[in-house]
C-alpha cells in the first residue's frame, strides 16, 4: 500500500512540475498617445484605424527559466523567451502566430541605469508587427542583476512606452517607417490558468499523501 502511494505521489509530483510552472503572464495597458501611417506601411493592418488616446494593451507570456544569453554580467539576454503575444489598440487585436525574433533584455547599472526591454517580431495571418516595450529607470535603483524578473513595479520607471511598427524593417535605421506609440499606465501579472488548476490540485494532494504515508 505505501508503495503504490509512493508512486502515485511521484506521479503527482512529475505532474505538478510541468513547464508550466515557470510561465509567466505579464499585461500592460494604456493610452496611444501618437499614430503614424505616412507612408502607408499600415493600410489594412488589423491597426490601420489606430487614433491617439485608443486604448492600449501588451500581454505576453514568456518562460522564467530562460538562460541569460550575454555573458556581460549588467546586461541579460534572454533570446526565445516570450512563449506568445497579444496587443490590443481600441477594439483591434493582433496575435502573433509567429515570432522571429523575440526577446527580453534587462540592463542593471548600464551606463548609470536599469532598462527592461520587450521585442517582439513577427505575424498574426500574414500581417507583420514589430513591437517594442521599454522600460527605463535612469536612477539605476530598480534591478540589482542582470537576472529575468518576474514581477515588476510600474513605477519604479520613468520612462515607459510601447512603439509598434508594421513595416519588415521594423525600426531598422534607412527605412520607410509608420509607428504607434502608446504610453503605459497599468502594470499586471496575470495567473496562468494551467499553473492555479495544478496548484489547487496538487497541494490538497500532497497533504492528504503525506498523512497516508505517515
Ligand atoms: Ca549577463
Ligand atoms: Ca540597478
Amino acid at each position: 500500500m505505501r508503495v503504490r502511494l509512493l508512486c502515485i505521489g511521484a506521479a503527482c509530483f512529475c505532474a505538478a512540475k510541468p513547464t508550466d510552472a515557470d510561465l509567466v503572464v505579464f499585461e500592460f495597458t494604456g493610452q496611444v498617445t501618437s499614430f503614424d501611417n505616412d507612408n502607408g506601411l499600415w493600410n489594412g493592418h488589423p491597426f490601420a484605424g489606430a487614433a491617439v488616446g485608443q486604448s492600449f494593451a501588451l500581454r505576453y507570456e514568456f518562460e522564467s527559466t530562460t538562460a541569460d544569453g550575454n555573458g556581460n554580467a549588467q546586461v541579460g539576454l534572454y533570446v526565445g523567451a516570450v512563449a506568445s503575444m497579444r496587443v490590443t489598440v481600441g477594439s483591434a487585436q493582433f496575435e502573433y502566430d509567429s515570432f522571429s525574433p523575440n526577446r527580453i533584455q534587462v540592463l542593471n547599472d548600464f551606463v548609470g541605469l536599469d532598462d527592461y526591454t520587450v521585442l517582439g517580431v513577427g505575424t498574426d495571418s500574414g500581417d507583420f508587427l514589430h513591437t517594442e516595450l521599454g522600460l527605463r529607470d535612469s536612477n539605476g535603483t530598480t534591478f540589482s542583476s542582470d537576472a529575468l524578473p518576474t514581477s515588476l513595479v510600474l513605477s519604479d520607471f520613468e520612462t515607459r512606452f510601447a512603439e509598434l511598427s508594421p513595416g519588415n524593417s521594423g525600426t531598422v535605421a534607412g527605412g520607410p517607417t509608420d509607428s504607434l506609440r502608446a504610453r503605459i499606465d497599468n502594470f499586471n501579472i496575470v495567473p496562468v490558468p494551467g499553473a492555479v488548476v495544478l496548484a489547487l490540485i496538487g497541494l490538497p494532494m500532497a497533504a492528504w499523501l503525506r498523512r497516508r504515508v505517515s
